[in-house]
């Protein structure tokens, strides 16, 4: 008499697991990695100065105002900045390091159209980043953005 019955699956069940798994695996690693968009607005600022997302996520700026683009002054990695963007195109770069990271127009930072986008929650470097020396009116907007920034 067999003392123990066999739990084997069978080949269509084998292939059903295969595929739930796969299925939920494909589905989590989507519902991880977001998307935050960021427009030039027509007052010469981003639609978005402070964005928080996680590690992973991807940044885009929509260049829907002309004259505008994306160049990073300080980020975690000081030798390793994001690359600049040219004017009046698309941008998109995706976040693989925590912590705090400040980028401008090119034209327009002085004037204060900076922002700053907060990865993973992480202000180890935000000391550095708020002693990035700029012009009075863009220190005056990066003081205002740390202050929001710590908010959320
Ligand atoms: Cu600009």
């Amino acid at each position: 008499m067999e003392k123990f019955k066999k739990h084997q699956l069978t080949k269509s069940q084998c292939l059903y697991v295969f595929i739930l798994t796969t299925f939920f695996v494909v589905s989590a690693n989507v519902s991880l990695s977001k998307i935050v968009t960021i427009e030039y607005t027509e007052s010469d600022s981003y639609s978005l100065e402070v964005a928080s997302i996680d590690v992973g996520d991807t940044v885009k700026w929509i260049p829907k105002n002309e004259g505008h683009n994306v160049e990073f002054f300080a980020g975690p990695k000081m030798n390793n900045l994001p690359p600049k963007s040219e004017i009046d195109k698309l941008h998109s770069i995706v976040f693989h390091d925590a912590g705090v990271y400040l980028y401008g127009c090119t034209p327009h930072a002085d004037m204060g159209m900076i922002g700053l986008i907060i990865v993973g929650g992480d202000f180890h470097n935000l000391e550095k980043i708020s002693n990035f020396r700029m012009s009075r009116v863009a220190s005056s907007v990066l003081r205002r953005l740390i202050k929001n920034a710590k908010r959320n």
